[in-house]
C-alpha cells in the first residue's frame, strides 16, 4: 500500500491476513499478530492494494451489436430512421432472440475477459434483450454460466421490463402481464434471478407498469433496482425508494424530491457515465445533491451494444471525475464497497476483517491513479478468495 491522504485509509508498508477466503487481519507489517507467523507469505512488492472492483450494472449478454447504426447516426440518421431500418434496441432483440445460449456466452467472455483484467471480481449482468419467455430465460442461464467458465462472480438482474417487443407494441401493459411476470415467475423458480430491474421512460414502462413487476419481486423475496429518470423525469427514484430498492441507475433528470427519496429509503444511485457520454447527454445527475443528501454513489459501465458500448470500468471512473465530477475516492468507492452495496451486498468491497478477500494489487502509487489515467490499465493482479 502506499503513502496519501487518508481520504482512502490508505496504510504504508501494510499487511494483510486472509483466513479461509476472508480477511482476517489489516494493519502496518510491524504490527502482524504474532498468530499469523505461521501463515504462507506473499509479497507485494509495496503495491498499491485496494478491494478488487464490482461493476454493478451490465448488459454484457445480448447478441449482435450496433457499430452500423452508430455509423448510420454519425453520417446523419436520426434515432427514429435507424429503428425503421430495424436498428436501435430491436435489433439487439433480434439478434439476441437468434442466439443460442452457448453463442451469447461466446458473445459475452471477451467482456467479462476486460473486465477481470482491470481487476473486477464481481459482475451484474441483467437479461432485457429476449423480451420473450425462452430468449430471458437463455440470457439468464448465459449469465449464470460465466461463473463456472471464469473467475468472477455474476450477479444476475431480470430486466423483462427492459422495452415493450414489436410484437406487442402499442399493448406495453398486455406484455407485462403475459410475458414480463409470467417469465419473471419462471426464472425465479429457476434460480436464476438474483434482483428485479425495470426502464420506466416514456420510451419503456410507466410507474404504474413498473409497479406492477415490483410488486411481484416483492411477493418472490427478491429486491428491486430501476433504470430511472435517464431521458426524462418520471418520478422513477422515488418509485424505486417506496420499493425499498438497492438501487436507482442513470438519473440524469432526477429532481431534489428524488434525492430526497432515495436518501430516506437508503437508494444506491448508479452513476453511468458510459451512456451520457454516447448519447452526447448534456443534462448531468445531481452529483452535487446526491452529495449533499447523503446518498451514496455507484459508478458502473452499462456496458451495453446500443447506449453505452463502454466495458472498462476504469474509464467509466475516469469519466465519473472528468464529466460528474466525482473526486477519484469517490469513483473508487463507487466501484467498490458501494457498487456491492447496490447489488444488495456487504461483504465486500471494503479491506475490512470479515470481508470476502477479493483484492486488485496495482502498479500505482496512489489510489488516485485509478481514475486518473484514460485507457490504461494498471492492474498487477487479482487475489480472488485469498488465492493469487
Ligand atoms: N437504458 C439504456 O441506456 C439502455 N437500456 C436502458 O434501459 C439502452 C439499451 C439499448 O439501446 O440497447
Ligand atoms: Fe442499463
Amino acid at each position: 500500500m502506499a503513502p496519501g491522504g487518508d481520504l482512502y485509509g490508505l496504510i504504508e508498508d501494510a499487511a494483510l491476513a486472509i483466513i479461509d477466503g476472508r480477511i482476517a487481519w489489516v494493519g502496518a507489517v510491524q504490527d502482524v499478530p504474532y498468530g499469523y507467523s505461521t501463515l504462507s507469505v506473499t509479497d507485494l512488492g509495496g503495491r498499491l492494494v485496494t478491494p478488487a472492483l464490482v461493476d454493478c450494472h451490465t448488459h454484457v449478454v445480448h447478441g449482435g451489436n450496433r457499430a452500423a447504426e452508430f455509423e448510420m447516426r454519425l453520417l446523419g440518421a436520426s434515432y427514429e430512421e435507424v429503428a425503421r431500418a430495424g436498428g436501435g434496441i430491436a435489433s439487439t432483440v433480434s439478434a439476441t432472440r437468434a442466439a443460442s445460449q452457448d453463442a451469447l456466452v461466446a458473445g459475452a467472455l471477451p467482456y467479462v475477459d476486460a473486465a477481470i483484467a482491470e481487476g473486477v471480481a464481481m459482475i451484474e449482468v441483467k437479461s432485457g434483450y429476449g423480451l420473450d419467455q425462452q430468449t430471458e430465460l437463455r440470457m439468464l442461464r448465459a449469465a449464470r454460466q460465466i461463473e463456472g467458465l471464469r473467475p468472477i462472480a455474476v450477479r444476475t438482474t431480470f430486466l423483462g421490463a427492459h422495452a415493450v417487443p414489436a410484437e406487442y407494441s402499442g399493448r406495453a401493459d398486455a406484455y407485462i402481464e403475459e410475458v414480463c411476470i409470467p417469465t419473471l415467475r419462471t426464472a425465479h423458480a429457476e434460480g436464476l434471478v438474483d434482483a428485479v430491474d425495470g426502464f420506466c421512460e416514456g420510451i419503456a414502462f410507466s410507474p404504474a407498469q413498473i409497479e406492477r413487476v415490483f410488486n411481484v419481486a416483492a411477493e418472490l423475496g427478491l429486491p428491486v433496482k430501476l433504470h430511472a429518470e435517464q431521458l426524462s423525469n418520471l418520478g422513477g427514484a422515488a418509485l424505486a425508494a417506496r420499493h425499498g430498492a438497492l438501487s436507482a441507475d442513470h438519473l440524469e433528470y432526477l429532481d431534489e424530491a428524488g434525492v430526497l427519496a432515495m436518501a430516506t429509503a437508503g437508494v444506491v444511485a448508479v452513476i453511468l457515465p458510459g451512456a451520457f457520454y454516447t448519447l452526447r447527454e448534456t443534462q448531468m445527475p445531481p452529483i452535487e445533491l446526491l452529495r449533499r443528501h447523503g446518498v451514496p454513489m455507484a459508478v458502473a459501465t452499462d456496458m451495453n451494444p446500443g447506449s453505452s458500448p463502454l466495458s472498462s470500468i476504469l474509464l467509466a471512473m475516469n469519466m465519473a471525475c472528468t464529466l460528474f465530477r466525482l473526486s477519484p475516492a469517490e469513483a473508487l468507492a463507487g466501484a467498490t464497497v458501494i457498487a456491492a452495496r447496490a447489488l444488495g451486498l456487504a461483504d465486500r468491497g471494503t479491506l475490512a476483517v470479515g470481508q470476502v478477500a477479493d483484492l486488485a494489487v496495482w502498479n500505482c502509487d496512489h489510489p488516485a491513479e485509478l481514475a486518473y489515467r484514460i485507457g490504461f490499465n494498471p492492474l498487477h493482479r487479482r487475489i480472488i478468495g485469498g488465492t493469487l
